[in-house]
């Protein structure tokens, strides 16, 4: 059984991300009920907690849609826990070495490619597994790991990081990756100057065989993201969609008022 994500991922179409900092199942739900392809709870900077994601990822997969998880820098035991409790990829932050690249691949495969630990019971019921065995002969192939390429160093180290067998896609923090580039002096995740270095990440990361994806807060650069070959789009903010909805809703109300 082929996981819904990954298929969508080989098959070369686009896929978008909602993105959820909220940590509420309700908000992950909702989410998951619009026309995006996914779902991220984000624990690295958004307040999604072990207990928000366990709830968060049934909610999700309840709604028919797959769900990401992006753990804290450096979590790698919870990168496999996400895994356990149904999530179809991890996005892990600040990927800047081989050896990050590796411990983080150890934790998301299965031997003899990595080191995970079984344990994926949640994982089984949601995904309707027939077995464990059937589980244990897709999860590696299903159980995508997205590297963040977000520093200079990570960017010196691109084609070592995107040779680890293990990662499957590579992720574009277009933020930190602007605050990189320009050593500190601005953060801007549409920066002229960087795009450059993002179009090379995509062409680089796609020559070894990985997918590349990005962040977006604009949908207005999807498409030249698209030109340069990212396929997975994940889109800001949970935070942002009830503002820019709320906002447009009472703006409409209060003109209504106006010109009655
Ligand atoms: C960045 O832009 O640095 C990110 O991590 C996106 O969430
Ligand atoms: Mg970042």
């Amino acid at each position: 059984m082929a996981d819904q994500l990954s298929s969508k991922i080989r098959s070369g179409k686009a896929v978008f991300s909602a993105w959820s900092g909220i940590p509420s199942q309700y908000v992950a739900e909702a989410c998951a009920r619009t026309d995006f392809d996914t779902v991220t709870l984000d624990m690295q900077h958004g307040a999604q907690t072990t207990q928000s994601v366990t709830d968060g990822i049934g909610a999700i997969r309840l709604a028919g849609k797959p769900a990401i998880v992006r753990i804290p820098v450096g979590r790698f035991d919870m990168a496999s826990r996400a895994l356990d409790l149904g999530a179809s990829a991890v996005i892990a932050p600040m990927i800047n070495s081989v050896a990050d690249a590796r411990a983080f691949a150890e934790s998301m495969k299965f031997p003899p490619l990595g080191g995970r630990s079984w344990g994926p019971h949640r994982a089984i019921t949601l995904g309707g597994y027939e077995s464990n065995q059937a589980y244990l002969e897709s999860a590696n192939a299903d159980s995508l790991a997205i590297a963040m390429i977000e520093t200079r160093e990570a960017l010196d180290a691109l084609d070592d990081i995107l040779a680890v067998d293990g990662i499957d896609g590579i992720f574009v923090g277009p933020s930190d990756f602007s605050i990189a580039w320009s050593g500190g002096k601005t953060v801007n995740p549409v920066l002229d100057d960087m795009m450059e270095g993002v179009a090379e990440i995509a062409r680089r990361a796609k020559a070894a065989g990985k997918f590349p994806a990005i962040f977006v807060f604009d949908p207005g650069v999807v498409a030249q993201y698209a030109g340069y070959g990212y396929q997975l789009f994940a889109m800001a903010t949970d935070g942002l969609y009830i503002a820019r909805g709320a906002g447009d809703l009472v703006a409409a109300a209060r003109q209504a008022v106006k010109s009655s």
